[in-house]
């Protein structure tokens, strides 16, 4: 297990940036505007609810750091169950982990998931490097083709492995930018997509988070067979708002989660 959250988060932001060169430029293009640190409110990580790989094993990193359990929320449509982890620095990443119910997947998925699954070796999971080691087994261009007529999320998860989802930039530490409105702004000028699903800028200062993703860069992809340009990771942005108690609020939103998870999905 890591001893060191700053070299586990190094490492997921560099595995990140492998795949997503738009993180890098949005990147550079917020630091050249503040002359700051940009500083992270969240990553995020998938996985599948089968016991080798499950939700609980991904944040068993995150807990060994000293991390805690935060809220959990329910995506029925997307047969996605996700928890938020946090930590007692204020400056540390939240982590936001998501799981497929793979049991609510129809048979074909939930024998390919499986198949995919067992071919991983049963101590990879533990591994310090576990969490951006990528893909664990092999699989063709038409099984993820299959997977992703059914779940979007399935597919990626079968395409990419282990791996930060995004990173998000949190607002609240910009000095340039204040507003999700004018990071979006930003990022249309210099040739971004934005994901527009529910909307540009997701949540509203009611629901004490507001946020906005880019749409994935996409990356090849080495399949069993050959190699495909697809979907890969996305940037994400969040601005928090102060409960009454004056804190801000640390948690997610479901409805703008929903939202966001569909950055990954090229066909919306
Ligand atoms: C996670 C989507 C949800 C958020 O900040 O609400 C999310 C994902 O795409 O894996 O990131
Ligand atoms: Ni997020």
């Amino acid at each position: 297990m890591h001893t060191d959250r700053d070299t586990l988060f190094r490492h997921l932001w560099d595995n990140y940036c492998e795949v997503t060169p738009s993180a890098q430029d949005i990147h550079r293009l917020l630091d050249d505007t503040q002359g700051g640190d940009i500083v992270n409110d969240h990553i995020a990580l998938r996985t599948f609810n089968l016991e080798k790989v499950n939700l609980d094993k991904l944040a068993a990193h995150f807990l060994a750091l000293g991390y805690h359990e935060g809220g959990d929320y329910h995506f029925d449509a997307k047969k996605l169950y996700a928890k938020h982890y946090q930590h007692p620095d204020p400056t540390a990443p939240k982590v936001f982990i998501s799981e497929l119910l793979v049991d609510q997947c129809s048979g074909s998925l939930q024998s390919i998931v499986e198949s995919l699954v067992s071919q991983m070796d049963p101590t990879a999971v533990t591994r310090d490097d576990f969490l951006y080691s990528g893909r664990h087994w092999d699989v063709d261009h038409a099984t993820y083709q299959t997977l992703l007529e059914e779940s979007e999320y399935a597919a990626w998860v079968a395409a990419w492995g282990y791996r930060a989802n995004h990173f998000t930039v949190s607002i609240n530490h910009l000095s340039r930018f204040k507003t999700v409105a004018e990071i979006n702004q930003a990022l249309k000028d210099n040739g971004y997509r934005v994901n527009s699903s529910g909307g540009e800028v997701k949540g509203s200062p009611e629901e004490l988070l507001e946020q906005s993703s880019t749409m994935a860069d996409r990356a090849d992809v080495r399949f069993k067979d050959q190699t495909v340009a697809i979907p890969s990771c996305f940037y994400e942005f969040a601005r928090r708002y102060a409960k009454p108690d004056g804190e801000l609020y640390s948690g997610f939103v479901a409805a703008s989660a929903d939202k966001i998870f569909e950055s990954t999905d090229s066909r919306t």
